[in-house]
């Protein structure tokens, strides 16, 4: 892995791959990096300060450089799966992932893939409903979104099959 590349090098690349990222799919760059990498070019960051975010994607492989190629790596895009047959405590039906590992700034998408409603409600330690990730009712093929913008380990269930608990680790 070489990491001896200039700054205007890595402007210009984190610009190419956030234009080309954009038409491919529009998902998979953080809104931050966008702004990041907008604000440098507009001055409105230090140099400093950009190649500080540059720095963190790296050392969190969200962005990974070999050699001469660049791109971003998959845990950028956060998915849990309700799997089918969730809704029944006999079954296995754990959450896919049950605790998702992210960086700070991604969004965060439940999908529903079982044949009964569910929610997804945040919960504090003690397992009280919090205001802080609350969805309505997810029917079969229905998805949910929260973007965690903190550190913090933050637990959650549904409210119609209250043993059914996950985790988001957000680090
Ligand atoms: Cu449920």
């Amino acid at each position: 892995m070489s990491r001896k590349i200039s700054i205007p090098a890595i402007v210009f690349s984190i610009l190419l791959v956030s234009v080309s990222a954009n038409i491919a799919n529009a998902e998979t760059i953080p809104e931050w990096v966008k702004n990041n990498a907008l604000w440098y070019g507009q001055g409105v960051i230090s140099e400093t300060e950009f190649l500080n975010a540059i720095k963190f994607l790296i050392e969190n492989d969200v962005l990974i450089i070999e050699g001469s190629d660049m791109k971003f790596s998959n845990n950028v895009d956060a998915t849990v799966i309700i799997p089918n047959g969730n809704s029944d405590i006999a079954n296995v039906g754990f959450y896919l992932p049950l605790n998702l590992e992210i960086p700070v700034g991604v969004t965060v998408t439940w999908v529903n893939d079982d044949s009964v409603p569910h929610n997804i409600q945040s919960q504090d330690d003690s397992g009280k409903v919090i205001d802080i990730f609350n969805s309505p009712p997810l029917n079969t093929g229905d998805r949910f979104e929260h973007t965690f913008d903190e550190e913090g380990v933050y637990k959650y269930h549904c409210s119609w099959h209250p043993w059914r608990v996950g985790l988001i680790t957000v680090n």
